[in-house]
């Protein structure tokens, strides 16, 4: 254990292989509960920034169980959860977490959604693992050690040129955005190979990192859509940011390898995907 200077707070700076290690058992926890206790009947309990922005029982009872299985381990961290969990803890780690990632597909029972959950030191994003529970596939990352499925090592495809691209993205809530958001894809799709849209950002980013698409764009993501993704998809060799150099985001989210990501930033940014 670490100590910072006598007299102020301890802060267990922690190794980030426990950090991913907790992060992993946490989501196949979750991921186990979501498929095993999902209701036959499963009911939306309520909405959020529009009727279709949906949340069930099995939201709350994700989080619910990733929040009470990292605290039992490590009692003084913060989280910050999509259905609500918001801690500062006390540790300097915050864990940030997506419960059912892609919960239209859950309840359409579309086996395309994810237990994702990210473990951030300040403001870095150190370890994190997206766990598909339907197909069994864990993707993890180890800031600065490579990003895996299944603890095999996995990458990003050598980027082809824009025209055969194979690309994926989503869609908000929100109605107006989602005018916005077709009327740029109907822009970007004669300049690349075809598009994907999977339902679940963090299964985007992994598809990034497993060489499944090529790569990635998306406006409107929150933390905990882009915390442990993000991190796969970087360490498995993609770039991963926003437009004009700024850093990935809720205005926009691209990931993929140089020079296809350059080539993407450009397309985007003369299309103004960043527009709110
Ligand atoms: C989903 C994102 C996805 C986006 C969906 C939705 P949720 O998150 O992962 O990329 O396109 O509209 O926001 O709401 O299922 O956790």
């Amino acid at each position: 254990m670490n100590h910072t200077s006598a007299g102020s707070e301890l802060r267990d700076l922690p190794d980030p292989n426990d950090l991913l290690a907790l992060a992993e058992e946490a989501a196949r926890a979750a991921g186990r509960l979501i498929v095993e206790h999902r209701p036959r009947s499963l009911a939306v309990t309520a909405t959020k920034s529009s009727a279709t922005d949906i949340v069930t029982e099995m939201d709350h009872a994700s989080e619910e169980l990733l929040v009470d299985h990292i605290r039992a381990a490590r009692p003084h961290d913060g989280f910050l959860g999509e259905e609500g969990a918001a801690e500062a803890g006390s540790s300097g780690v915050t864990w940030v977490l997506d419960p059912i990632d892609g919960t239209v597909n859950y309840l359409y029972d579309i086996p395309a959604y994810a237990v994702s959950v990210g473990a951030r030191v300040g403001d870095e994003v150190v370890a994190g693992a997206v766990v598909n529970p339907v197909s069994g596939e864990v993707w993890t990352a180890r800031q600065g050690h490579g990003a895996f499925l299944n603890g095999s090592p996995v990458h990003a495809n050598p980027a082809p040129r824009l025209a055969m691209a194979l690309v994926s993205t989503g869609f908000g809530y929100d109605p107006a955005r989602r005018g916005r958001q077709a009327a740029i894809l109907t822009q970007v799709l004669p300049h690349i190979r075809d598009i994907r849209r999977a339902g679940s950002a963090s299964l985007d980013l992994c598809a990034v990192a497993t060489g499944r698409v090529d790569g990635y764009y998306e406006q409107g993501l929150k933390p905990w859509d882009l915390a442990a993704g993000g991190l796969i998809a970087r360490e498995s060799g993609a770039v991963v940011g926003g437009l004009r150099g700024r850093g990935a985001g809720e205005a926009l989210v691209i990931a993929a390898p140089e020079p296809l990501f350059g080539e993407l930033e450009s397309l985007l940014a003369s299309l103004g995907a960043d527009r709110p």
